[in-house]
């Protein structure tokens, strides 16, 4: 396996074990498309310091070169997921974020509603996805094409 991914699930539900967490099952299995290998997963409440310390330790702590979150990046009152992103990130990489919405605008209307951002934390790039499972895996295959060129720039 070439990448080092860590996932991050950001949900309250998930993290009170309330609802089963189906987006991270569907990103272990796209995660392999890319050869990649999940080495830290978390399902954590939606909670901006928390989410920006987890961010932080999955970067500079446990060395993941691709870090994905699912979830928390809609209108609602406690999705704060885009703006813990953007406290941590060096560096932002919107392109990634911008092609998701396109490209996904095809599947649904609702894809311009995701806030997702995605971003570059020294060598580690951090993307946000939607938090259903449908979204997760439209998002991720629109930008699979460019991620192992991204990530070898990053190296
Ligand atoms: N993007 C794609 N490709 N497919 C989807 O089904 N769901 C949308 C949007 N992005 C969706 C999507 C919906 S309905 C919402 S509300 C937002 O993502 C935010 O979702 P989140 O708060 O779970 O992250
Ligand atoms: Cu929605």
């Amino acid at each position: 396996m070439e990448w080092k991914v860590g996932v991050l699930t950001i949900s309250d539900k998930g993290s009170r074990g309330e609802r089963e967490d189906q987006s991270g099952v569907v990103l272990q299995e796209l995660v392999q498309g890319i050869n990649g290998q999940i080495t830290a997963y978390e399902i954590i409440p939606d909670e901006q310091p928390l989410i920006e310390q987890k961010m932080i330790e999955l970067s500079d702590q446990r060395h993941c070169e691709l870090i994905l979150t699912t979830g928390g990046t809609g209108f609602a009152a406690r999705d704060v997921t885009p703006e813990a992103t953007k406290a941590v990130i060096d560096k932002e990489a919107p392109g990634l974020a911008e092609r998701m919405r396109a490209a996904t605008l095809v599947h649904t209307k609702f894809a311009i509603l995701s806030r997702a951002t995605s971003g570059i934390r020294g060598n580690t790039l951090i993307i946000n996805l939607p938090g259903s499972p449908k979204g997760v895996r439209e998002c991720f295959e629109s930008i699979q094409d460019v991620l192992p060129h991204a990530l070898q720039i990053l190296r």
